[in-house]
């Protein structure tokens, strides 16, 4: 029997209106998703916002856009066959080869027929008569689904700010985060970049490269470590593939899912020449790994100072003119609190001519104008803003979608004051519904793909329980979800995190709750977490 056949369809559209999941989003967490729940024989209906798959992937396609995790980790590592015959080309993948590999994984796995694009969902009702998910779409679809799960992405709610006059702007506008499919060609333009985040570091140079003149607008200076990108040779990548599954299952068991060099000492160990060589040598080495270089960098300002101070001094090093030096030298929050940054060439951007920095921090965007925008001390002349602002994070791309649990609870109210999930994988009051990499999960501090195969993973584990222990229904309890919520923002005090205003706190949305996203605990530790409770009889949930 095909689905159409086993399933209710639409009449008018003679598509299924039934199945045992629904999975919201056909990123690296979707397609996962998918092939693990078509192996315990479920029936399931993707639907994807894109035109194409991809997630994050697909939207983010402004110039230099690329991971700032390297390629042979930022991959599957479910099908050893996929990963011994994938070829990356460079050390960092920018985001065409990305896209191109996770349209080959689609291709692969035969994973297209269940993926519905162009279709959003944009509410999502439980009816508890039936224990089954109404979902509905923004192309009309009214399905239903014993399970519900969000694989919507943490970095997807792309977030263009409130600023006056942008509807009267008569150059063309864009953000990062949702970048024409063709190519935007900048020459001989007068450019604003508004927002020095990673996309806004990353795509700075490429801009810089091609306009007359780039104002790169900063409200506040970020720290960037440099990516020193390259070739990966053929070679290197064998080597590598050799014992590719001990690398992975050595990465699972880090805080940040990521093989780094990370340290076992403080960095008030060492003396100060022996701190600054470290600093050097990973600086010269390149990426995050450099905030690894010392174990207490996360948690004493101290400690984190000095880090900080040697990439304010290699800003002064690198960037010419001293005032644009200091205005780029990050001073309000501790280096690797707010997301950092891996960059190619970055600060050397503003020693070109064609490049201004304009502090908005001192002076904001008061409007924008049809010819450009005015700040409280200036007015400017452009031909395209390009916003680099970045996202609702984490729980943007959910609370988009009206979800309604037990008794018509609407998940907007229940997380007004901040989101309360179970090991960011359930909420109480939402049975059978389950968020990827979720708030209160290690999710963006980590390689995210490691967290979504974790939480793939654990999902799918569950339901095969479930099936064979014949329940129905899941659902966290309010009691667990407490002492879980209590327990994440516990570990995050304990570090210097929550005293930056970053969007890991929610502080770049005017309005969002200040609550600590992600969960800091790291990757292994919560991962084993994740194991015993499915270890004790699922502790923490009830079956039904
Ligand atoms: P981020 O990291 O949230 O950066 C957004 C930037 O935009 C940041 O510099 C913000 O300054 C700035 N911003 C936001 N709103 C405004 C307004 N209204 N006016 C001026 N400037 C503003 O987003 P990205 O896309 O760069 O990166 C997101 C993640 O994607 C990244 O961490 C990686 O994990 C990949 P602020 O710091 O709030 O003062």
């Amino acid at each position: 029997m095909n689905s159409l056949q086993r399933h209710p369809v639409d009449a008018h559209s003679n598509r299924p209106t039934e199945f045992d999941a629904v999975v919201a989003g056909a990123g690296f967490a979707g397609l996962y998703m998918l092939h693990r729940l078509r192996e315990l024989g479920l029936s399931v209906r993707v639907f994807e916002m894109g035109d194409g798959v991809g997630g994050t992937w697909y939207w983010n396609r402004y110039p230099g856009a690329r991971c700032d995790v390297e390629s042979m980790q930022y991959s599957y590592s479910w099908s050893e066959e996929l990963q011994q015959e994938w070829q990356w080309t460079e050390r960092y993948p920018a985001q065409a080869e990305i896209l191109r590999y996770i349209n080959h994984v689609a291709d692969r796995f035969d994973l297209r027929r269940d993926i519905q694009l162009e279709t959003a969902v944009t509410a999502a009702r439980y009816d508890e008569n039936i224990e089954r998910w109404l979902v509905e779409t923004d192309r009309g679809d009214r399905v239903s689904a014993k399970f519900l799960i969000m694989a919507t992405g943490c970095l997807s709610a792309a977030r263009v700010p409130d600023m006056k006059g942008l509807e009267y702007f008569r150059g063309k506008w864009y953000h990062t985060g949702d970048w024409p499919h063709e190519p935007v060609d900048f020459t001989g333009q007068r450019v604003a970049l508004i927002g020095t985040g990673s996309s806004g570091i990353q795509a700075a140079p490429v801009i810089a490269a091609q306009a007359a003149h780039l104002y790169v607008f900063q409200r506040t200076p970020n720290f960037t470590i440099p990516a020193w990108n390259e070739p990966l040779p053929a070679e290197k990548q064998k080597e590598w593939k050799k014992n590719y599954a001990e690398h992975r299952r050595k990465a699972r068991d880090t805080r940040s899912g990521i093989l780094y060099e990370y340290s076992q000492r403080g960095a008030f160990d060492v003396s100060e020449e022996e701190r600054q060589r470290e600093f050097e040598a990973r600086w010269a080495r390149g990426g995050a790994n450099f905030t690894h270089a010392f174990n207490d960098l996360f948690l004493s300002k101290k400690s984190n100072d000095t880090a900080a101070e040697f990439v304010r001094n290699k800003i002064r090093s690198i960037v010419r003119d001293p005032k644009v030096a200091e205005l780029l030298c990050p001073h309000n929050h501790p280096i690797g609190t707010k997301r950092i940054c891996v960059d190619t060439d970055y600060y050397k951007t503003f020693n070109r001519d064609n490049v201004t920095l304009v502090d908005i921090r001192h002076s904001p965007i008061e409007e924008i104008t049809p010819s450009g925008l005015c700040t409280r001390d200036g007015k400017y002349e452009l031909d395209s803003l390009v916003f680099a602002t970045g996202y609702d994070a984490v729980t943007g791309s959910i609370l988009r979608i009206d979800v309604r649990g037990r008794g018509g609870r609407v998940l907007a109210e229940k997380w007004a004051e901040g989101p309360r999930t179970y090991l960011g994988l359930m909420t109480a009051g939402f049975p059978n519904f389950f968020i990827i990499t979720g708030p209160g999960s290690p999710s963006v501090l980590t390689n995210v793909v490691v967290s979504i195969e974790q939480h793939v993973e654990w999902i799918a584990a569950c339901l095969r329980h479930m099936k064979e222990n014949q329940e129905d229904v899941i659902e966290a309890t309010p009691h667990a979800e407490n002492h879980w919520v209590e327990h994440v923002n516990e570990v995050a005090e304990k570090t210097l995190f929550p005293s930056a205003n970053s969007w890991y706190m929610g502080a770049n949305i005017p309005g969002k709750p200040r609550v600590f996203l992600p969960y800091v605990g790291g990757f292994n530790n919560y991962s084993k977490i994740c194991n015993e409770v499915v270890a004790e009889n699922y502790r923490g949930f009830t079956f039904g």
